[in-house]
């Protein structure tokens, strides 16, 4: 090996690190002590740079990020997958509204998978119009459709880039991943199974090529598989402040600064477009009723701040 090599990390656990380099081959290694003095943590899906050493090689330098999350532990994901069951467990858009509006202020395009929709066919397609009628891509599954659709999706839209499953406990992304990706294998089941998991691989992130997972040498880009999003952690809004959050609702941008009040929270005031658009049905309610919700979470929060 050279002195210095480049590479991607697909995964890190106790300070340790595999990073796949340029070639396709896989190192194992820790990061340079100085990380550590200042407060940096590489994480899976880090552009790096390897140095060998004298002691052996070590990660001397982290590339700028487009992004990284810290639940869970990801950096420069460019696509999420937010998977929404039509039953079993009942669909919560407020959680779901949560992840989008996350994915959006991280600059992740938010794809949007309605999940057994063999159990209610016609909630499937509420939800779907739901998110369509805000500009996103949306996909209606269930365990036993072909998903040919979805899957040319995948493998097109998601080469070159790094994509990752969220949505609750139980919706159904390990059974949608394993139907896109057979090698995964992932562990599927009742929600009090894998909850006693979950616990144990949190932090846990790891990167599957999209070359291995599809046997197709010329495909790039990865998948991570991480439990850590079905936790919904997401009460620490440690991304951004209240006033942020009308930027990340993609549908509600034509609105912004329209309103009769400058201050507009969008929340209940009179004169708000925002409003005014979700009256006329032009913006779905449920959405705006998300953004309420969400819109207090981060209200309480900043107040104790
Ligand atoms: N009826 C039905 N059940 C499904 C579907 N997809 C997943 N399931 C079941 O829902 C449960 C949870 O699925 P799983 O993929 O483990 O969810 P995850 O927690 O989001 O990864 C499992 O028992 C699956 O068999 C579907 O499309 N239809
Ligand atoms: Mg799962
Ligand atoms: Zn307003």
């Amino acid at each position: 090996m050279s002195e210095f090599q480049k590479g991607i990390i697909i995964k890190g656990l106790g300070g340790l690190y595999d990073i796949k380099l340029e070639d396709g081959s896989i190192v194992s290694c820790k990061a340079k002590g100085a990380f550590r003095h200042e407060k940096i943590t590489p994480y899976a899906g880090d552009n790096v740079t390897l140095k060998q050493s004298d002691k052996g090689v070590v990660i001397e330098e982290i590339n700028d990020r487009k992004n990284h999350l810290i639940r869970p532990p990801v950096a420069n994901l460019d696509i999420l997958f937010v998977v929404i069951a039509a039953a079993k467990p009942s669909p919560m858009l407020s959680i779901t509204d949560k992840l989008i509006s996350i994915a959006e202020y991280n600059k992740i395009e938010p794809v949007i998978i309605i999940s057994k929709s063999d159990l209610d066919s016609q909630e499937a397609d509420r939800l779907a119009d739901i998110y369509k009628k805000c500009g996103f891509t949306v996909f209606v599954s269930n365990k036993d459709d072909d998903k040919n659709e979805l899957s040319d999706f995948v493998l097109e839209y998601a080469n070159g880039k790094i994509s990752a499953f969220a949505g609750a406990s139980g919706v159904g992304k390990s059974t949608v991943m394993n139907a896109l990706f057979p090698k995964l294998t992932l562990e599927t089941g009742d929600i009090s199974h894998k909850t006693e998991r979950g616990k144990h691989t949190t932090r846990h992130v790891e990167l599957f090529g999209l070359d291995y997972l599809t046997d197709d040498v010329n495909m790039k880009g990865y998948i991570a598989d991480t439990p850590g999003f079905s936790l919904l952690d997401f009460t620490r809004f440690d991304f951004y402040k209240k006033d942020d959050l009308v930027y990340t609702f993609r549908e509600f941008d034509d609105y912004i600064g329209t309103c009769k009040y400058t201050k507009c929270s969008h929340t209940t005031e009179d004169g708000c477009k925002i409003i005014e658009a979700v009256n006329d049905g032009l913006i779905p309610k449920e959405r705006h009723d998300s953004y309420r919700e969400i819109y207090d979470t981060l209200k309480n929060k900043h107040d104790w701040d």
